[in-house]
């Protein structure tokens, strides 16, 4: 695959923050964009997003546009890895902090869609050929669990909650298909709606779309609220639809404490963790993620030790889809599962491999979204393309989230074809 044309501008995310848009086009004329979303709450160890001073991506568009441009002039590229093991060889450090992730990350993305053009496949088909590589099996692919993001807190939701993330998800033996159990998600989502006009609460949505009332009292009303929403719904809580929360406790761990606003608490680690215990025990909760801080080990090591067979407890700014630290946490039994989002680590072929690794050690794998997005819908298929098999795109709202659960729909409609 030699490139004829590759270019980036800078675009805005779903915050109306710069990021980067590359586009490549190949010699065969086929062409493929990539559009990089950006954490709002990110781990310390993701690789480097690089802006400039005032908050745009110029200096990463540039990189793009002259370094990156002249450097792949007359280059013919075989594979998806060779394409991106060029990139990080020019880039040369473990943080692409030369280049910049993002910069990267856009034209690893570009070069993907490009290739998948070009051999007249369908996306998640690419990635199911590149993930499997002689083994691709065209059987294998599967619309994911998705979870539904309702609630939000946090750094997304303005600290409505302590907790950043609360979603429905639902048993997928419960319902026909993809579509049935994503529109029974949406129907909670709206009885939610419902829920919260009744008390008087606000409804309005935050970053990933969910929404985010300044009047809810502490994290538990949040779970009852969505007990309540499931129910109003016509589901049964625990038997239809499952929660799963996403902490993202790195936000509120200071100086070896968890400092919890809402509950006006400053928790040590144990505490932390016994509260935790108690409120997961009063509800039908399946999965947790960044429960602790991303450097609290040993914490996530007790708890993973007396729960990793009740809960799915999933690692993000903990892991932040990087092998050396996903590898950490199977050797030491960290957790059980990996939260994957492209841009933490900036290829598509580190993804790739993050997602093998975790795969292969028998722990489950969610593809996710991030807290500023964009319209781009790779990660549907890259979710369907491999074995991970749960899905985590926010709320059912606002465009840059539906693009991705749209994508889907589409999906599940061609594979039945
Ligand atoms: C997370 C993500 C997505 P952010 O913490 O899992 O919900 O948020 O992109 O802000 O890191
Ligand atoms: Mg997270």
């Amino acid at each position: 695959m030699k490139i004829q044309n590759i270019h980036a501008r800078e675009i805005l995310d779903s915050r109306g923050i710069p990021t980067i848009s590359t586009e490549i086009e190949l010699w065969s004329g086929d062409k493929g964009k990539g559009e990089v979303p950006s954490g709002a709450s990110t781990g310390t160890s993701e690789v480097l997003e690089l802006r400039d001073e005032d908050g745009h991506v110029s200096k990463a568009v540039e990189n793009v546009n002259t370094i990156i441009a002249e450097a792949l002039k007359e280059k013919d590229f075989t594979s998806q890895k060779e394409f991106d093991d060029f990139l990080i060889d020019l880039d040369g450090t473990t943080q692409k902090s030369k280049l910049g992730g993002n910069t990267i990350l856009s034209c690893s993305m570009a070069f993907c869609r490009a290739t998948a053009n070009s051999l007249g496949l369908q996306l998640y088909e690419y990635f199911g050929m590149i993930y499997s590589d002689k083994d691709y099996n065209p059987e294998t692919l599967r619309l994911p669990r998705p979870q539904i993001l309702v609630l939000e807190g946090g750094k997304h939701g303005d600290w409505s909650t302590d907790i950043q993330e609360y979603m429905v998800v639902p048993k997928m033996d419960k319902f026909n298909s993809f579509a049935d159990a994503f529109k029974a998600g949406t129907d909670i989502f709206h009885a939610i709606h419902d829920v919260l006009e009744t008390k008087g609460y606000s409804t309005g949505v935050g970053f990933e779309g969910a929404y985010a009332p300044k009047e809810i009292q502490s994290n538990k009303e949040a779970l009852d609220i969505i007990m309540e929403g499931i129910q109003k719904a016509g589901y049964k809580p625990g038997e239809d639809f499952e929660i799963a929360i996403d902490a993202a406790a790195s936000e509120f761990y200071k100086d070896g404490k968890y400092m919890l606003h809402r509950e006006n608490k400053v928790l040590t680690s144990e505490e932390w963790m016994a509260l935790q215990e108690e409120w997961y025990a009063q509800y039908p909760i399946f999965s947790v993620e960044d429960i602790f801080d991303q450097e609290d080990w040993n914490t996530w090591d007790t708890f993973t030790a007396k729960y990793g067979n009740k809960y799915q407890i999933v690692g993000d700014d903990l892991l932040t889809t990087n092998v050396l630290r996903i590898q950490r946490a199977i050797d030491e039994k960290t957790c059980n599962s990996v939260l994957i989002k492209l841009n933490q680590i900036g290829t598509v072929t580190e993804t790739l491999d993050a997602i093998r690794l975790t795969i292969d050690n028998n722990m489950t794998a969610i593809i996710s979204h991030r807290g500023g997005e964009t319209n781009d819908d790779m990660i549907a298929d890259l979710v369907v393309g491999t074995p991970a098999q749960q899905s985590k795109f926010g709320g059912p709202d606002r465009g840059e989230r539906l693009a991705k659960y749209n994508r889907l729909l589409e999906i599940e409609e061609i594979l039945k074809r």
